[in-house]
This record gives C-alpha cells, sequence and structure tokens, in this order.
C-alpha cells in the first residue's frame, strides 16, 4: 500500500525539494490549495484536500481540512479491525504522513501596525487540529511541523521505507510542543491587547475573581529592554497576566530614559519596601538593597532622614515615596543624582522640578487600595526564581509583624519608643538581603548591613557604615533578619551602641544570646519568624 502525505504548509521553504523526494519514494501527496498549486506547478502529481472531502475550500480558507476524510484519516488506530472498517465504509484513506506549519501568527503580530483584525486572520484553526489528530495517532502516523525535520524523515524513509516509532515519537512530541508554543503566542498577543494600564483594576480584577485559578500561570511581555544586568546579555520584561494592583509592572514612567533591567530590579525592591510602612515614607535602594529607609511628618522630612543613613550609596539611587513628592520632597531629591522616582503622584510644580533633568526615570505608581490577601495588598502571591533549568516557587514573604507577637526574652523591658523603632527596623530588615542587620533609630535607618556570607561582618558593616555618615549608634534598635546563633553577634551590635535588639529566636544557644543580652544590659524581643531573602 502507498503511503499518503497531506502537505500543508504557509511556509513554503524546501517543500517541493521535500515533496519530489517523497514522491520519488512512491508516496501519494494530498494537499491545501497554495500548497497545491506550487507542487503542481513544480510538475508534481497532487490530489487537492478538496477533492478528496468532495467539499470546496470555504469562508476564504478558513475550512479547508476540518472534516472527517482528513482527521479519519489521521485518527485511525490501524490495530484496531473496527477503525479500518469504518474507515472503509466510509470511503477514507488513511494518512500516513502529515506536514504542517501554520499561519505565521507570531510573525504577524511581531510586524509593527499589526491590528488586532490582521492577528485574528491568522489564527490557524485547521492546521493545529491535523497536528493534533496526527501527534495523537504517533503509532500510525508521521507529523512534520517543522522544514528542519525533513532531512531526517527522508533519511528514515529513503534508508527502510518506514518512519521508526522512535522518530514517530520525538515528531508528535515536537509537534504538541509547537502547538503548545503556538496558542501561548495567540494567548499573550490577545491578553496584551486588552491591557489598559489605566483601567487596570476594572479590567483586572473581575478576570481575577472569574478564574482566580489560572490567572497568574501566564506572563505578557511588557517591552524588550535594551540588555539584561550586563551589557552583553539580553532582557525582556514581562508582567503577571493579571498584575496585582499597585505592583510595579502598573506603573507609568512619566518622563526619563528608558528603565534598565537593574532600574527595574532595584525599583521592585525600592517599591516593595516603602509600600509597607503607613506613615509617610522613604526608601532609597542601591544594587537591591535599601541604603536608607525612613519615615516622616512628610515626604520631605522622610526622604531627608533617609538620606542621611548612607548619602554615599544613596548617590545614583532609586528612591520610592508612598506619598505624593510635592515641591519641597521635589526640591530636595533633585539635588542628588536620581535613577528612578516612584511615588503614587507629584504635584504639578514637583513635576516641573524634575523636567529640565531629562534622564531622571519618574515613575507614577498607585498604592495597592489594601484587603485581605496579599493580592489585594499589591504583593505577589507566588515568588519565583530559576536555577539551572528548573524553577523554584513559593508563597511570598507576606508576614507581617503584630506588636502582640512580640516576646520579650530580657529582665529589661523595651520602652514604647524602642518597640516603635524596633518594629521599623524589623520591617526594613525584611527587604534587606540576608545576612541583615538594621540600626534603627526615631523612624529611621542609621547603619544598614546587608548580603554578607557572615552576620557579624553584616552587624559590623553596618557599624562602619553608621560611622562614615557621621551618625551615633548609640541608644538604637537593632534588627536582625535569622537568629544570632552564638552570643558574639549579639557583643557587636551592643558594642557599636544598640539598646534593644529584635530577632527571630529558635537557635540551640537561645539562652547563651538572651543571657549575654542581660549581662550587657539591653532588651531583647523575639519575633518566631525569620526573613531570609536573598
Ligand atoms: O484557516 S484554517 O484554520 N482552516 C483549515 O481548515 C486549514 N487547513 C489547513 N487553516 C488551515 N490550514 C493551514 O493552511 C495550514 O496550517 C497551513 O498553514 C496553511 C496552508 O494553506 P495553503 O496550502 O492554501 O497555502
Amino acid at each position: 500500500m502507498p503511503m499518503n502525505a497531506l502537505i500543508s504548509v504557509s511556509d513554503k521553504t524546501g517543500i517541493v525539494e521535500f515533496a519530489r523526494a517523497l514522491h520519488a519514494l512512491g508516496v501519494r501527496l494530498l494537499s491545501t490549495g497554495g500548497t497545491a498549486k506550487l507542487l503542481a506547478e513544480q510538475g508534481l502529481p497532487v490530489t487537492e484536500v478538496a477533492e478528496v472531502t468532495q467539499f470546496p475550500e470555504m469562508l476564504d480558507g478558513r475550512v479547508k481540512t476540518l472534516h472527517p476524510k482528513v482527521h479519519g484519516g489521521l485518527l485511525a488506530r490501524r490495530d484496531l479491525p473496527a477503525h479500518m472498517a469504518a474507515l472503509k465504509e466510509h470511503g477514507i484513506d488513511t494518512i500516513d504522513l502529515l506536514v504542517v506549519n501554520l499561519y505565521p501568527f507570531e510573525a504577524t503580530v511581531a510586524k509593527a501596525g499589526c491590528t488586532l483584525a490582521d492577528a485574528i486572520e491568522n489564527i490557524d484553526i485547521g492546521g493545529p487540529a491535523m497536528v493534533r489528530s496526527a501527534a495523537k495517532n504517533w503509532q500510525d502516523v508521521g507529523v512534520v511541523t517543522a522544514a528542519d525535520q525533513y532531512a531526517g524523515v527522508l533519511a528514515e524513509l529513503q534508508a527502510q521505507g518506514r518512519l521508526s516509532d522512535q522518530l514517530r515519537f520525538a515528531l508528535a512530541v515536537a509537534a504538541f510542543n509547537r502547538i503548545s508554543q503556538y496558542d501561548g503566542a495567540i494567548s499573550d498577543y490577545l491578553s496584551s491587547v486588552q491591557f489598559e494600564p489605566e483601567k487596570l483594576c476594572e479590567t483586572y480584577v473581575p478576570a481575577r475573581k472569574l478564574f482566580p485559578d489560572q490567572a497568574n500561570s501566564q506572563f505578557v511581555k511588557i517591552q524588550d529592554l535594551r540588555y539584561g544586568e550586563n551589557a552583553h546579555q539580553q532582557a525582556a520584561w514581562y508582567r503577571d497576566l493579571y498584575p496585582a494592583p499597585g505592583a510595579i509592572v502598573t506603573g507609568r514612567q512619566l518622563q526619563g530614559k528608558e528603565l534598565s533591567y537593574n532600574n527595574i530590579a532595584d525599583a521592585d525592591a525600592a517599591w516593595e519596601c516603602v509600600k509597607s510602612f503607613a506613615q509617610p515614607a522613604c526608601v532609597i535602594v542601591k544594587h537591591a538593597n535599601p541604603c536608607g529607609v525612613a519615615v516622616g511628618q512628610d515626604a520631605h522630612e522622610a526622604y531627608a532622614k533617609a538620606f542621611q543613613t548612607d548619602p554615599t550609596s544613596a548617590f545614583g539611587g532609586i528612591i520610592a515615596f508612598n506619598r505624593t513628592v510635592d515641591k519641597a520632597a521635589a526640591e530636595a531629591v533633585v539635588k542628588q543624582f536620581v535613577e528612578v522616582l516612584m511615588a503614587p503622584d507629584f504635584t504639578p510644580e514637583a513635576l516641573e522640578i524634575f523636567r529640565p533633568k531629562v534622564n531622571v526615570r519618574l515613575m507614577q505608581i498607585a498604592l495597592p487600595p489594601g484587603g485581605s490577601t496579599p493580592w489585594e495588598q499589591g504583593r505577589n502571591a507566588i515568588d519565583s526564581k530559576r536555577v539551572g533549568s528548573g524553577i523554584l516557587l513559593q508563597t511570598a514573604d507576606s508576614h507581617e509583624l503584630q506588636l502582640a507577637d512580640l516576646k520579650v526574652v530580657t529582665q529589661k523591658q523595651p520602652t514604647p519608643a524602642q518597640l516603635q523603632d524596633l518594629l521599623f527596623a524589623w520591617n526594613v530588615a525584611k527587604y534587606v538581603k540576608s545576612n541583615a542587620i538594621v540600626f534603627c533609630k526615631d523612624g529611621m535607618t542609621m547603619g544598614v548591613g546587608a548580603g554578607q556570607m557572615s552576620r557579624l561582618d553584616s552587624a559590623r558593616i553596618a557599624s562602619i557604615k553608621a560611622q562614615a555618615a557621621s551618625l551615633s549608634l548609640q541608644g538604637t534598635a537593632v534588627a536582625s533578619d535569622a537568629f544570632f546563633p552564638f552570643r558574639d553577634g549579639l557583643d557587636v551590635v551592643v558594642d557599636a551602641g544598640a539598646s534593644c535588639v529584635i530577632q527571630p529566636g529558635g537557635s540551640m544557644r537561645d539562652q547563651e544570646v538572651i543571657d549575654a543580652a542581660n549581662e550587657r544590659g539591653v532588651a531583647m524581643v523575639f519575633t518566631g519568624v525569620r526573613h531570609f531573602r536573598h
């Protein structure tokens, strides 16, 4: 029995040569309109699908191969007599090889000026349907979905007159991969078309409520980036299909140079931190770590305090506010070199002050409306991190410490003012890379030690930085993102001037550390939770 091949390709590269070689092997060729015409012009004997189905291609080609004579021929199991009898009864021939490449949806939407109608017209229906039928029936049908598979298929047919199980299975896997990629491109494109940042909440909240489980399993590209962390790395920025309200991806850039990969990463760190304060707050970030955080009466005061923590590091920093930037705050910030400035709003005077600074990127991001779920609070429900060919997923660190959660473990009780500073320090430490040691006083950071492999080094660095900024650590509250394994860490922070300490507790040697705190006359509270951040 000669093999029947159905060939239906949009990208006709290499198809004539492939079809000619199939013909030379005695394979009968079936084909759709455009492909059949090309093959016939090249002198190949080819039967049009319309002739087989006895049904003309219709609806501008939308219906060409969607017919039982095609799908029956692809799906029938050759090992089941009942299937073969059904084919015979209905006059259907088997199709043993399917060669399809799909309407060029991806290339169409990549073109500038592509309209929704263009995109829709390039959604292939019949092609993927045939590919699925053939791939499902891989035991009997070879499915070719890319031109670079032609040579391998021919080689086997020429050598042994049939395709091996291994090759048919591999082709089926490749076929389902292709379909999944194709559907992904359609879904991405259509999702981005309906994306209207101004109407984000109206557009997305109901959708999220309708499909809570699937909501964020897809990503939509926001933009390609000039490069990644370094100039030789390629990069792009994606958002969740349904971004949380108040998340960085919902922001609007009002002016300035294009955001870079590092800008976005740092801006996110600053924004997530500043959002966590109820009082007017300012966060200055460098290399993903806060180098100054403060709360104050207003944006201006918060900035002045935050800047004081580490003026050297603040140079070229990313600055985030959780209040409108007004004239006073803008006049203060404009004096320093700033890469990105983010706030829920800017007064017209503030915008005027930054207008001549054409390179400064101003981002306006609405604060989340608030609610009981992390999503409503503007936080991603799921955190992810890529590892070699894999992904680590975890629920986001959205733990918020309440006063009632604190356990005083020392003879000395913290004063109300110390408690305020301890909670402030703890909140900042959550946004500092581990190991994090954060000294604070009067609602501002006084020394931040970040990202060290040893907690002792983070403590030392925090105190060196305070000295460099001419800040005294006497009487400060200090937070440690994880427990002190030995008393030495506690000694270093008390030597530096801390009068009260907040830490998770839970070490085997908690008693040694508590004894040390009592001996040194400082108050210490345990939180019972840890805030590693890497
Ligand atoms: O419009 S379709 O979704 N409806 C169909 O029934 C159908 N059958 C094949 N598109 C369909 N195709 C696609 O037509 C194939 O996937 C291929 O991309 C293209 C080949 O058309 P032609 O041979 O006329 O150039």
